[in-house]
């Protein structure tokens, strides 16, 4: 039977690259993508995409509890994939009172209206599903060894995964509580199609284009492990598909790297593509090392054998190959990134939508 699913952040970098992988499968999942369209929404993401019988955009607040449940009745959802956060680490430091407004309290309104809608003696019945998408960074940080699995203590470092954490929290405790049926993702960093230039690869690529320096952070050793998009969107869809409630599954793609070694590769590869600099020099000698980011987690690494044993999920693309996919879409789409480094993309908004 088809599920009507909640995407939350569906304008965002994974929520999109999530809503174009269900909205191709119409016989399967219709969607209902809530997004506030914050600075890190973008419409354009979603383009190609048109409103229809399968599939409605609603600009709104997960806070808004109002418009949340209202949606919950009027859209009978029976499947939430959460993906709306404040989701960058640097500006959670500078200001992390949006992180708590969204990633919390915004959290705990979508869980209360799936416990006010869904049926209290059995909410789970129909195959109900309430996905909470989170990271890896709800861990903490490893030193030179070790991998985090599902039983990995808790340990948030920046208010970003602090805030995570916290609605991992609430989402498992509605599980324990009114047996709503919460399953949690925490997924390392991703990487690929519509992801905004904030964060280090769409970052580098754009400077690097630009002949702009390449702030790398301390020593650039920091190592992420790093998965690409359509992976991730894979991943979630047999959880939802497969997953049990009251779970969580570590979703990771197996490919730690060092800040430095994803600098390296997207200058080489670029110099490859188009060509070195005017003045005839390396992108890496862009590079410069900046102070470093407070409390900065020194190493993340994910064991995503639960989800393969489980549910036979595996990334299927390699990195060497999704870097250069991701170059490929960037270069090809960079009137998109103009337009957001510009900010020209909120103007047209605020004209589109005014609520
Ligand atoms: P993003 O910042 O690109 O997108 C976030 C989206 O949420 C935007 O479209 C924004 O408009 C929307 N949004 C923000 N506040 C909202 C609110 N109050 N109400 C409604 N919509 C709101 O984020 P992303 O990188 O796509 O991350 C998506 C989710 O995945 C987040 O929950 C993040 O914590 C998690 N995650 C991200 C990564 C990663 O590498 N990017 C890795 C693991 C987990
Ligand atoms: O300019 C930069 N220079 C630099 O050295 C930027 C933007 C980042 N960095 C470093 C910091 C990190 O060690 O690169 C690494 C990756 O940084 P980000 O792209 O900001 O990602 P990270 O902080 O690792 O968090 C990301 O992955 C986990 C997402 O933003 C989170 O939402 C997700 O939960």
């Amino acid at each position: 039977m088809r599920k009507t699913v909640l995407v939350t952040g569906g304008a965002g970098f994974i929520g999109s690259n999530f809503v174009h992988l269900l909205v191709g499968k119409p016989e399967e999942w219709r969607v209902v993508n809530l997004d506030k369209l914050t600075y890190a929404g973008n419409l354009k993401n979603l383009a190609g995409i048109e409103e229809g019988e399968n599939y409605r955009f609603v600009r709104g607040d997960i806070c808004d509890a109002e418009l949340v449940e209202k949606l919950f009745t009027e859209e009978k959802i029976d499947t939430v994939v959460h993906f709306a956060a404040e989701s960058h680490v640097d500006r959670s430091i500078t200001g992390p009172a949006a992180f708590i407004g969204t990633n919390i309290t915004g959290t705990f309104t979508l869980l209360e209206a799936a416990r006010k809608a869904w049926p209290v003696e059995n909410p789970g019945a129909g195959e109900r599903c309430f996905l909470h998408v989170s990271t890896d960074e709800v861990y903490g940080s490893l030193g030179e060894t070790g991998f985090f699995n599902e039983s990995t203590g808790y340990d948030p470092r920046s208010p970003y995964s602090a805030s995570k954490a916290s609605s991992d929290h609430l989402a498992s405790a509605y599980f324990h509580t009114y047996g709503l049926p919460v399953r949690i993702t925490n997924c390392s960093n991703n990487y690929g199609p519509w992801q905004f230039p904030e964060k280090l690869i769409p970052l580098i690529f754009n400077n690097a284009m630009h002949g702009k320096p390449l702030p790398v952070y301390g020593d650039g050793k920091n190592v992420r492990d790093w998965l690409y998009v359509v992976d991730h969107c894979e991943a979630i869809e047999q959880v939802l598909l497969r997953g049990a409630n009251g779970e969580s599954y570590n979703i990771g793609g197996n490919n730690e790297k060092q800040n430095l070694e994803i600098v390296h590769v997207v200058c080489d590869l670029l110099d490859r593509k188009i060509a070195p600099l005017k003045s005839g020099e390396p992108r890496r000698s862009l590079i410069t090392f900046v102070t470093d980011r407070p409390g900065h987690d020194r190493r993340y690494a994910i064991d995503a054998g639960k989800i393969d044993r489980e549910l036979g999920w595996q990334p299927k693309v390699s990195f060497e190959e999704g870097i250069e996919k991701t170059l490929d879409w960037y270069l090809a789409h960079q009137q998109w990134m103009d337009e957001i480094v510009s900010g020209d993309y909120q103007n047209y908004y605020e004209k589109m939508y005014t609520r």
